[in-house]
């Protein structure tokens, strides 16, 4: 069993790690971790981690490039944070993600690797993308599950456009989002016309289980 203090200490241990740049020392409190919360531990003990620094970024306690090279390091370890099943689906519609006008990428990163690991094929469309041009790639790829990934409120907003613009596509498309503006306000989903939120990676895959039935 973990308690809170465990975890908080590898958290800060991770935080640490993360602003020195120690890509083994921030492996190795991932890992330690991930031993004892499995898969929980993107949200236990990453996403604090990440949040604190985000915190100190904006009080001005660290600079840009501290806050970048902690996405970096996270990004490269996150496919490890979530060991695959050997399960694999076979699917007749697209299941797709995404994020529109943003470059974080690390939400993309862990929900894709949590959807995989599962064994859902899931198709990357991209990252700082249009509207626009996130709803034609949904068109022409037959995607009927979208996932949005978001952290700017600006690109959260974005999805409304989305939505809009889906309403001429061949097939109806569920639109799954998520990231910290939805997070933070919980009605935002609704008011920008997705059909669902998840506030984690954990959530992701519940909501793609129960529209199963959408991908055949
Ligand atoms: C790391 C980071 C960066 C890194 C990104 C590195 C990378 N490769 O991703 C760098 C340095 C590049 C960066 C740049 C910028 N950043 Co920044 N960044 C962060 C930080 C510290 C952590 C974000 C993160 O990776 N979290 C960990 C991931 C795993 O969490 P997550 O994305 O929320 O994902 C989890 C869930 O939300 C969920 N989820 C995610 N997506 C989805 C999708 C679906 C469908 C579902 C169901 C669930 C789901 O699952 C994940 C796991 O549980 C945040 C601070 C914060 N409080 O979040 C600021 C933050 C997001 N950044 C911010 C800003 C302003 C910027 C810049 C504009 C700074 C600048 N002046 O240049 C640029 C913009 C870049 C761009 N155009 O997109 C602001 C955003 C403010 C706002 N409301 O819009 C924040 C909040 C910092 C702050 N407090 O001001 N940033």
């Amino acid at each position: 069993m973990i308690d809170d203090g465990d975890r908080e200490d590898l958290s800060v241990r991770l935080e640490r790690a993360l602003l020195d740049a120690d890509r083994p020392a921030a492996a190795a409190a991932l890992e330690q971790a991930r031993a004892r919360d499995g898969a929980l531990v993107v949200d236990r003990v990453l996403v604090p981690a990440l949040e604190r620094i985000g915190t100190d970024w904006e009080r001005g306690l660290l600079a840009l490039s501290q806050v970048y090279m902690a996405g970096r390091i996270c990004e490269d370890l996150a496919d490890a944070l979530t060991p695959g099943t050997g399960r694999r689906r076979a699917v007749r519609a697209g299941l797709a993600i995404a994020t529109l006008e943003d470059h974080h990428l690390l939400g993309k990163r862990i929900v894709s690797a949590t959807l995989r690991a599962a064994g859902w094929p899931l198709q990357d469309l991209g990252q700082g993308m249009t509207a626009r041009a996130l709803a034609a790639r949904v068109s022409e790829g037959g995607i009927r599950v979208l996932l949005v990934s978001t952290l700017m409120l600006r690109a959260a907003l974005q999805v409304k456009d989305l939505v809009g613009l889906l309403q001429a596509a061949p097939a109806p498309v569920r639109v799954l989002v998520g990231g910290a503006p939805f997070r933070i306000d919980r009605d935002l989903w609704r008011e920008v016309g997705a059909d669902a939120m998840g506030a984690t990676a954990g959530d992701a895959l519940d909501l793609v289980e129960a529209w199963a039935e959408e991908l055949g």
